[in-house]
């Protein structure tokens, strides 16, 4: 790097005058921002243009939320905080769906939202609404410049709270503010140093750890967050302990480790749960054990409902909220690994003696799961049979074995909502934390692709492939112009099945196929659609030619190319998602009672 990129990087220091403008771009840089998304608008103006002097790249993204969507991506590979910022009204409301999803994926998002002036707020002028309303549920802090010589501040607490709460902050500016002369210091980011947790926590679960004859570890994001992989391994080496992931954190644990045996959760491994179905002792390390992932699946009650549970999270309200817990330990997962591997290192511990047979154990379920995985090539359910009977299309499940086993080994994967996204669930495996980006429990549509572009601004070394399914793709597919624009090269796999299949798989199940808004029709070529675009496109229907697809498209985006993958698949639908929380119709109007579930 020369002089001149280090002073950009370079915060001004000691008290002077600067105007607000000033005072906000310059609290980015003492954060290390280097880059934001967004759209461009007359709000922050006067900020924007200090952007290129301030070594920030501004990233023209298509729609806002794809921007949110991309700052979450952005700061959930690289642990860093990720930035967007948009016009105040229409532009801060296109935020709402991204910030609620960075809240869910605890990401360190700082969604910056100029707001209508100061002068003329309440008189119902240009684009005014109540922008922090919108935003309390879904941002772990609100900063509202109530003074301009207050920027630097308010922007400096936006920024150390996402990072000390682990979610999306919200720093509202009216937009008057940005000008004028104050005099400041730009505050440097606060310090984190979260810990291990209390002593009595930590000598309580290393107690019954010791003491536990079949400890399973339950690896969660909080592991990922922390960066404690390596904590994690040594700790369930020395237990010899299953090591499971948590839902949707199948980077929290390297499957190449013969501990390993895959997520729990909607489409997870039947190894991890029948390995957790064992334990007398778990030790949920860095989770919330959120509720849908550790719901019951394909018929298995896995939950050790007898079992002592060791829970470490760094938020101390997840702590026995969702299943009651023996030990709850406030404290950083990294942390708490380690301390706990070094109060158990001295200790006589019951698990070894039976460890040969639990090993056996482990390496019998994960064979058993690999070969029901080759075999299950296609849905059984009658409807699937018979919508995949004489189809040219894919097996979605095919399609995905496939393309699990071309990945490149340091490829990131962000997946959708959907159901052939859901089913790749059992197909994602990873050895290095930082690599899987789900959309996570807000569940959205349109999730995946700008994610993945955000992530790749971030670690533009590494392969970045989104899995998104046609309708998601549907709401997405606009961020091709960004990543054409902004040379941020990518590859999405559309998993083309014509129709919001997840939505339908309920039809089918609970409706009697009575399909309402499901099938997709008429939709265009979606390479064609990529290739006007400025990308590659390429239509694939034969499963043969998947994996040289994805090894091709990997490898153009070192020549800076962004590919579609377009998998022809088959209607073929595989487990519902919410069979938990769907009825069987119950109809008293007359009018109605062709729609009502038969009985007997
Ligand atoms: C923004 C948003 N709208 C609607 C839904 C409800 N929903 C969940 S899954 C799904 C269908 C997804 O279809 P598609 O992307 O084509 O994937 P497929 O299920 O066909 O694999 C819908 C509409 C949602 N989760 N998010
Ligand atoms: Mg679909």
């Amino acid at each position: 790097m020369n002089t001149m990129t280090d002073s950009k990087h370079l915060a001004v220091t000691g008290r002077q005058k600067m105007t607000p403008s000033e005072a906000f771009v310059e609290t980015l840089v003492a954060n290390g921002v280097r880059d934001v998304f967004g759209i461009v608008g007359s709000a922050y103006m006067d900020a924007l243009d200090l952007f290129p002097l301030a070594g920030i790249r501004f990233i023209s993204v298509a729609h806002e939320q794809g921007g949110g969507h991309m700052a979450d991506g952005y700061a959930r590979v690289s642990g860093r905080h990720g930035v967007c910022i948009a016009q105040n009204g229409p532009g801060v409301t296109n935020f709402v769906t991204s910030t609620a999803a960075a809240y869910w994926a605890h990401s360190p998002v700082v969604v910056v939202t100029p707001e209508t002036g100061s002068g003329t707020i309440g008189l119902g002028g240009f684009q005014e609404t109540e922008q922090l309303p919108i935003f309390s549920k879904i941002t772990k802090y609100q900063a509202h410049v109530n003074n301009r010589a207050r920027m630097a501040e308010l922007t400096a607490r936006a920024f150390d709270r996402a990072l000390l709460d682990l979610g999306p902050t919200q720093l509202n500016i009216p937009r008057d503010y940005f000008y004028g002369d104050i005099e400041c210091e730009i505050p440097q980011p606060m310090a984190i140093d979260r810990g291990a947790g209390s002593e009595r926590s930590l000598d309580a679960a290393a107690e019954l750890l010791a003491n536990a004859a079949f400890p399973v570890i339950l690896c969660g994001g909080g592991v990922v967050m922390a960066d404690g992989q390596a904590e994690a391994i040594a700790l369930a080496e020395l237990l010899q302990a299953p090591v499971a992931n948590s839902y949707l954190h199948n980077d929290s644990f390297p499957a190449a480790h013969p501990l390993w045996c895959g997520p729990l959760g909607y489409q997870g491994s039947k190894a991890a749960m029948k390995l957790l179905a064992k334990a007398d002792v778990v030790l949920a390390l860095g989770t919330r054990l959120g509720p849908f992932g550790t719901l019951p699946q394909y018929g298995i009650e896995y939950w050790p409902k007898q079992a002592k549970i060791i829970q470490v999270d760094a938020d101390a309200s997840m702590l026995g909220l969702v299943k009651p817990v023996s030990v709850g330990i406030c404290g950083d997962a990294k942390a708490a690994a380690q301390a706990l591997t070094a109060r158990l290192a001295g200790k006589a511990l019951k698990c070894v003696a039976n460890r040969d047979a639990r090993l056996a154990d482990v390496k019998a379920e994960k064979t058993a799961w690999e070969s029901e995985l080759d075999g299950w090539t296609h849905e059984k359910d009658a409807w699937s049979v018979a919508v995949a009977t004489g189809s040219a299309h894919m097996h979605p499940r095919q399609m995905l074995r496939e393309l699990e086993r071309a990945k490149p080994a340091d490829a990131m994967v962000s997946t959708d909502i959907g159901n052939i996204c859901s089913v790749s669930n059992s197909y994602l495996r990873f050895d290095r934390p930082r690599s899987m980006f789900a959309a996570m429990s807000f569940g959205n549509c349109g999730y995946a692709f700008p994610t993945i572009i955000g992530a790749k601004v971030a670690a533009p070394q590494r392969p970045a492939i989104a899995y998104v399914g046609d309708g998601a793709w549907g709401m997405s597919f606009g961020e091709i112009q960004t990543c054409v624009r902004e040379n941020i090269p990518v590859t999405a796999v559309v998993f083309n099945n014509g129709q919001w299949g997840a939505e339908k798989k309920n039809h089918v199940d609970f409706y009697a196929n009575r399909f309402v808004g499901v099938n997709l029709d008429h939709q265009p070529s979606w390479a064609a659609v990529a290739r006007a675009m400025g990308a590659e496109g390429v239509t694939i229907d034969k499963v043969g030619d998947v994996g040289p697809a994805l090894r091709a498209a990997c490898e153009a985006q070192k020549a800076g190319k962004t590919t579609i993958l377009e998998m022809m698949v088959t209607r073929e639908l595989g487990d519902p998602f919410r069979r938990d929380a769907l009825s069987l119709p119950v109809r008293h109007l007359a009018k109605y009672q062709s729609t009502a579930a038969r009985r007997g």
